[in-house]
């Protein structure tokens, strides 16, 4: 399992240095009960990160604040609703099914926003299984700073592997911006 990580990081490190490879599968099919990581720092994002979807939401930051990490963040606003996103079947992540997904990351406010949240989107072929939103204005203690949270959705309805994950921020409007998403499950 941590050779396929370190394969997998390889992998996208490869792809980011080299315009024309072909996309490595940031998420495959693992027979071990280890339990994976998805992180991304949206560095590579407009280079096109397979499983990762809605580049246009990836911005730097207004001159003068740092990004998180580098140079890039996903931007939500009054245009963009919807952060950039992870979406994957069950069956291309592991071949367990899990009990919960764990959605960490990090913030930044310029405004208050009592609606901005991560959200859990499980469906089949569109139809929603499961719907969650966690509610980052709870653990957002000071606007203009990069804060850390972490979205625990448990899973409450029998899963299928050909089932979609999504995992998403929405901001409801407001601008708000976020860096370094890591995706873990618990089985
Ligand atoms: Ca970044």
């Amino acid at each position: 399992m941590k050779q396929f990580l370190i394969l997998m990081l390889s992998g996208l490190l490869l792809y980011g240095c080299s315009g024309n490879s072909p996309k490595t599968p940031a998420a495959e099919a693992v027979a071990d009960d280890s339990p994976v990581a998805i992180v991304n720092d949206l560095e590579k994002a407009l280079a096109g990160v397979p499983s990762w979807s809605n580049e246009k939401t990836i911005v730097q930051m207004p001159e003068g604040i740092p990004a998180h990490s580098g140079q890039f963040v996903s931007r939500v606003d009054a245009e963009n609703q919807y952060s950039y996103a992870f979406k994957e079947t069950f069956a291309n992540i592991n071949q367990k099914l899990p009990v919960a997904v764990i959605v960490e990351g990090y913030v930044y406010m310029p405004e208050v926003n009592p609606a901005l949240g991560i959200v859990m989107d499980i469906n089949d072929n569109n139809n929603t299984v499961i719907w969650k939103s966690y509610a980052l204005s709870g653990v957002v203690t000071s606007l203009n700073e990069w804060q850390p949270f972490t979205a625990r959705f448990t899973v409450d309805a029998p899963l299928k592997p050909g089932y979609q994950l999504k995992i998403f921020a929405s901001g409801a409007k407001k601008t708000a911006y976020f860096d370094d998403f890591k995706i873990s499950f618990e089985y």
